[in-house]
């Protein structure tokens, strides 16, 4: 039985935190949604699921106005808003529905902490936690610089200042991570496998998306951020990048989503 229903557009990297995570702790999970432009015609509620035309009809009072990287109006219940104040996606829900998890950090920890004594992903102490938890931190703040860029980029609304916020972002968050890794202990907080190297590779990875938008970049007279440069500037954070792409719980996710967008 699946002890986390998750509900999101897919493929996210963001959902693949967790379902990499459960991979890894044995956890089940239950991941529904559909791509980005169908979730539209979704109910966004614990139940969720693709709304009939009669239930559209019905439901109109619950219709909302997407904020973030939807501009559709979208059927969000008030349970699935008491449970996601936010309103966001990836949005998980505890069996009975009544207790929402939201923010894909706080999702892989919720899988981390469900498969708690399998695999120590989310360290052994107060302190290996906390340390794992501050990667976590850094991660969202380059979340979401990139995440405004990105979603930018789709819009083809891309300007210099966001362009430049992204590029200030994914250098600060590519240098720590290489700085932890000089360490030579192996993984970003340490000796073992931890949620900060998962959040890195599904960060990273969401990033690529980039990619396919070389073109309005050059219209732009931007560079791309993810530029043949960066394996030279990070060198230990691009390869670990490339190891955990390649490890078994994570190639499932990150190896179609990447492919997507060409080679990294
Ligand atoms: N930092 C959040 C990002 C979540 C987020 O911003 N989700 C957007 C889609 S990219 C959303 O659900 N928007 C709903 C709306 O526009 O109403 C996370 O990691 O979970």
């Amino acid at each position: 039985m699946s002890v986390l229903r998750i509900f999101s557009y897919l493929p996210n990297p963001r959902i693949a935190k967790a379902t990499i995570a459960a991979r890894l702790c044995g956890v089940s999970l239950e991941v529904r949604g559909a791509p980005v432009q169908e979730l539209q015609d979704w109910l966004w509620d614990f139940d969720a699921h693709p709304l009939s035309v009669e239930e559209r009809d019905a439901l109109r009072h619950c219709v909302r106005t997407g904020r973030t990287g939807f501009t559709s109006a979208l059927y969000k219940t008030d349970a699935f808003l008491a449970a996601h104040p936010f309103g966001a996606v990836p949005a998980a829900f505890d069996p009975s529905g009544q207790t929402g998890i939201f923010e894909s950090n706080s999702i892989l920890r919720a899988v981390a902490r469900l498969g708690d004594g399998r695999v120590p992903l989310y360290g052994s102490d107060a302190y290996s936690a906390s340390r794992i938890d501050g990667f976590l931190d850094a991660s969202l703040l380059f979340a979401r610089d990139t995440q405004l860029y990105v979603l930018a980029l789709r819009a083809e609304t891309v300007s210099a200042g966001l362009h430049a916020a992204a590029q200030q972002a994914f250098t600060s968050y590519l240098s720590g991570i290489e700085r932890a890794l000089a360490s030579g202990a192996g993984f970003i907080a340490g000796g073992t496998l931890s949620l900060a190297d998962i959040c890195f590779a599904a960060e990273l990875a969401l990033f690529h998306n980039e990619r396919v938008h070389h073109g309005q970049l050059h219209r732009a007279g931007l560079a791309p951020v993810l530029s043949d440069g960066v394996a030279a500037e990070h060198p230990l954070a691009w390869a670990h990048f490339g190891r955990l792409c390649a490890h078994e719980a994570f190639a499932p996710d990150i190896e179609p989503y990447l492919e997507a967008f060409g080679k990294h």
